[in-house]
């Protein structure tokens, strides 16, 4: 079913319609994750009734997947060199951060939880500016307006309401935006994901729900989270088409959530898609995963990479050779390099900025606090002046 922007605002202001059933003509997700590609790049049978994406926009995706990883690497590594508080890494989830940024148009909007910043990047916010926050400043780096990207969030799944009332308030205002949220396995737990979801479908909110199944919430693995028989058949009993995919599989990935992208955007409601994949590195740099984890479990998923998946498709298919998959890790390796140098220069932070934009007319206290700050750090500069 097709919708104009007119007809969804109508839809939103009425009763609620019935639910529309999803691609698959139920609101159950597939038995087994979708899968268009298996481990070693090889075209899976049965896969017929999904619209394989072009070699163009694969190239695209494959490159994009490649300056995320590269990035991801150096935003480890500067943790350790101290130039940023904290990093959680989405290494081995790169099919899902840049697919999702592929499905969108740049006028929908992004809601990203703190595991984020590769799909923030690969939507073309600068990568400096998506570390600001991870590097301890007190806002997120960037204008969410101008990327209609909005602050990378931590505490879990309030995006997910976040999410819902944008994309109802976009359609009541009879725009065809689509609102994607981000949110983890273990998210899908909290009560804000209930709400969220619950919300978006009572009101046919066009948002895609798009949950990273990436085995672990921190040390709780999945089998400690839920007894569903996939987190995707959470959507049914909310009446929200649902689908699962092989998170691992790029085409998979990029397929399934153009469908659900275009099924929210017609009319239709919300669209929830369970992505299989897994956290490669630990919960964040400052978690230790060989705690709960074992090494076998790891190098069993080392062998899912979705790059090299991608990357043999593309060689299969003859839309990729050694000298352009050396050009994009050469863009990447430069790409790490700026992203080196710009973190690497010492930054300039006034600390009277956090009283700014607190409110918009401060309180006594706050002015008082501000006053006391003031006068520290100018006994500080004296001293240093003295010394
Ligand atoms: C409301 C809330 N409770 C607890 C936390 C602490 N916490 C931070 S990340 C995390 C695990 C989340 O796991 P998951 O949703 O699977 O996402 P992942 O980190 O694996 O991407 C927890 C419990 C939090 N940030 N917010
Ligand atoms: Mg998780």
């Amino acid at each position: 079913m097709t919708s104009t922007p007119q007809a969804v605002r109508r839809a939103s202001r009425a009763r609620p319609a019935p639910i529309q059933p999803g691609p698959g003509g139920s609101l159950l997700p597939s038995p087994e994750p979708v899968r268009l590609i298996d481990e070693s790049g090889k075209p899976v049978a049965g896969a017929a009734n999904h619209v394989v994406p072009s070699a163009n926009t694969l190239r695209e995706l494959y490159r994009r997947m490649v300056i995320g990883r590269r990035f991801d690497l150096q935003s480890t590594a500067l943790t350790k060199q101290g130039r940023l508080a904290v990093y959680p890494s989405s290494r081995g989830q790169e099919a899902c951060q840049v697919a999702a940024v592929l499905a969108l148009r740049p006028t929908d909007w992004v809601f990203p939880t703190y595991r984020e910043s590769m799909a923030l990047v690969s939507r073309g916010i600068d990568p400096v500016e998506v570390l600001t926050l991870l590097r301890g400043d007190w806002h997120c780096g960037y204008d969410p307006a101008a990327h209609r990207t909005a602050p990378q969030c931590t505490p879990l799944a309030t995006q997910t309401v976040h999410a819902a009332g944008l994309a109802y308030g976009e359609a009541h205002q009879g725009r065809d935006t689509v609102a994607l949220a981000f949110i983890g396995d273990g998210a899908t737990s909290e009560g804000d994901f209930h709400e969220g979801v619950n919300f978006a479908a009572v009101f046919r909110a066009p948002v895609v729900f798009l949950v990273q199944n990436n085995r672990y919430a921190i040390s709780v693995p999945l089998s400690r989270q839920t007894a569903a028989p996939s987190l995707a058949h959470k959507g049914v009993g909310y009446g929200v088409a649902s689908e699962q995919v092989d998170g691992n599989d790029p085409l998979a990935v990029l397929a399934v959530l153009t469908r659900a992208v275009e099924h929210a955007r017609s009319g239709n409601g919300p669209f929830l898609v369970e992505a299989h994949t897994y956290r490669m590195e630990p919960h964040t740099n400052a978690d230790d995963a060989t705690r709960y984890r074992k090494a076998a479990e790891v190098e069993e998923w080392v062998g899912r990479d979705p790059i090299l998946r991608l990357e043999a498709y593309l060689r299969g298919l003859g839309a990729l050779d050694d000298a352009a998959v050396a050009a994009v890790h050469a863009e990447a390796e430069a790409f790490a390099a700026e992203l080196r140098s710009r973190m690497n220069a010492e930054p300039t932070v006034d600390p009277l900025t956090l009283f700014d934009h607190v409110y918009a007319r401060p309180t006594p206290q706050l002015l008082e606090q501000r006053e006391q700050v003031r006068a520290e750090l100018a006994a500080a500069r004296d001293e240093e002046v003295d010394a």
